[in-house]
């Protein structure tokens, strides 16, 4: 049991595929997520003027919870556990953020690393995502207060 470093290692090379073009790779996300859930729209203020890659703030966002999930995978590796801040947790209590929201977004990231990665996507490196992403989701519920 526990997550490989096998595990760590596709996750660590496909963040790198996904940064490598970052606003293309932030469009795929956004879209994906919006496509199953519209009224995320308003939930986010900077897909007020639609999927824009050209604004930061939208590409910003995206590399910073594909990092925490490649974090995660690192913690995993590290520690088994995923611990994340107090205030991590609140923002989303604040905002009432539910199972189903946490599972939009994470097939909106599966499909992005897929489109990421091109050929070298497998069950196997699909599987580390949803792991590491599973296991950060837990710790952001656990710490609602
Ligand atoms: C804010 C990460 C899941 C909705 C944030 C912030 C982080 C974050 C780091 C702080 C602001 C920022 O820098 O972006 C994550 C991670 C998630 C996750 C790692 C999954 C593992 C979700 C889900 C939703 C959601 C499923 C709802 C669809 C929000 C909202 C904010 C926020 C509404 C506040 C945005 C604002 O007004 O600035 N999230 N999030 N998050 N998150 Fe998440
Ligand atoms: C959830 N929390 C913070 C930022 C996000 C960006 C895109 C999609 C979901 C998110």
């Amino acid at each position: 049991g526990g997550f490989t470093e096998k595990q760590e290692a596709l996750v660590n090379s496909s963040w790198e595929a996904f940064k490598a073009n970052l606003p293309q790779h932030s469009v795929v996300f956004y879209t994906a997520i919006l496509e199953k859930a519209p009224e995320a729209k308003n939930l986010f203020s900077f897909l007020a003027n639609g999927v824009d890659p050209n604004n930061p703030a939208l590409t910003g966002h995206a590399e910073k919870l594909f990092g925490l999930t490649r974090a995660s995978a690192v913690q995993l590796r590290a520690k088994g556990v995923v611990v994340v801040d107090a205030a991590l947790g609140s923002i989303h209590a604040q905002k009432s953020v539910n199972d189903a929201q946490f599972l939009v977004v994470k097939e909106a990231v599966l499909k992005t690393i897929k489109v990421a990665v091109g050929d070298k996507w497998s069950d196997e490196l699909s599987i580390a995502w949803e792991v590491a992403y599973d296991e950060l989701a837990a710790a952001i519920k656990k710490a609602y207060p």
